[in-house]
């Protein structure tokens, strides 16, 4: 790593060191509400694009030539590893991952094998690429948190309760932490193999594990997670945790190992990093749906989040979760120029 790269706003508000502005990414600022992804993305599926170095490069950079963010995030998605090991699914427009053949038994949970470097030759290509192209500023590279993973697994696609999924986990939990055991071994491989080919951090999306309450979060979910983040600890790089609805769970979504917690916009920073053990940074959390309100709505809900930020030992600004799809993109090049000057101040 180059030392510009190592003193990133970004990498350093991670580390808890002094910034000399607040950094700011969004998650899913690649892809959705630009029209020049629409562009590159037109007539080619989603998951042959996340095969596609030149595409993976060309959507990865655009929000960084067009928003002037401090960190990339790579353009892929959680499933691509499950794909990438033989799991028949797809990302049906419109509704998200879809799995052809949902898991029952024991015997769909064997059929999940380690994944490895060669079977993902594009990603290692992508991500070199991308390292050289940008520089000084980091690349995030991600997952998603097992139980995510899991419930599309068991789901077959999007669910809103998760019904299949609490039923293995509270019912079979044997069958349970096998799957859980197998995913987090993918998960910790493909984290890996990005970091060894470049990504300066990386991001577990455990986008709804909000769902579980915490006792249960504690039981199911906690040590898999922990597994992870522990897994990755000799490689050096800013481990980011995140999920939605997870106000209840902050505390131990830290415990499980992460470097940076990231808060949706549920709860306010300050009372966040009174949730958090000390010793981490926190990342968010402007409510996506802010930017569809006027400009001075969101400069004034902006300047509060960056106030209640100022209490963490560190602050990574960002969105409570991912743009939506019909943002205007110029107000995020302006609120990433307001994040910049008005912390600079
Ligand atoms: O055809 C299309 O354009 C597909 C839309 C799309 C895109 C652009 C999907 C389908 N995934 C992605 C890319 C993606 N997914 C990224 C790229 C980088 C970026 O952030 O800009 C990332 C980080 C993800 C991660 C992801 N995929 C998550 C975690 C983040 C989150 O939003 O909580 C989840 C839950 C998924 C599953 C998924 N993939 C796609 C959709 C529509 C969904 C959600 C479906 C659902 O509601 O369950």
């Amino acid at each position: 790593m180059t030392s510009e790269l190592a003193d990133s706003p970004f990498l350093r508000a991670c580390q808890r060191q002094a910034v000399p502005y607040t950094p700011v990414w969004y998650m899913r600022q690649a892809g959705r509400s630009l029209p020049e992804y629409r562009a590159v993305r037109e007539g080619v599926p989603m998951l042959t694009a996340c095969t596609r170095p030149d595409m993976v490069v060309e959507i990865t950079m655009q929000p960084v030539r067009r928003y002037s963010v401090d960190a990339a995030i790579f353009f892929s998605d959680i499933v691509v590893p499950l794909r990438a090991i033989g799991v028949d699914l797809d990302i049906k427009p419109g509704v998200g991952p879809v799995v052809a053949a949902p898991i029952r038994d024991a015997a769909d949970v064997r059929r999940l094998r380690p994944i490895e470097p060669g079977d993902v030759p594009y990603i290692t290509e992508a991500i070199g690429a991308l390292v050289k192209e940008l520089g000084a500023t980091p690349l995030i590279g991600f997952a998603g948190g097992p139980f995510t993973l899991a419930s599309y697994l068991i789901e077959g696609g999007p669910s809103k309760n998760h019904e299949r999924t609490k039923a293995m986990m509270y019912g079979e939990p044997e069958l349970w932490n096998s799957l859980m055991d197998r995913l987090t071994d993918i998960t910790l491989e493909w984290l890996r193999i990005q970091v060894g080919a470049g990504a300066s951090a990386i991001q577990l999306f455990d986008s709804w594990v909000g769902a579980v309450a915490p006792e249960d979060y504690r039981t199911y979910v906690l040590p898999h997670s922990r597994r992870v983040f522990e897994g990755l600890a000799d490689l050096d790089v800013p481990r980011i945790h995140f999920g939605v609805g997870t106000g209840e769970l902050l505390r131990l979504m830290g415990e499980a190992g992460a470097d940076v917690v990231g808060v949706d916009w549920r709860v306010s920073l300050d009372e966040a990093a009174r949730r958090v053990d000390p010793g981490k940074a926190l990342q968010g959390n402007l409510d996506p749906a802010v930017l569809f309100a006027p400009w001075e709505v969101v400069e004034r809900r902006a300047r509060d989040v960056l106030a209640r930020g100022r209490t963490a030992e560190g602050h990574v600004f960002n969105l409570g979760h991912g743009v939506l799809p019909n943002t205007d993109p110029d107000q995020l090049t302006r609120l990433t120029e307001f994040v910049h000057e008005h912390s600079a101040r």
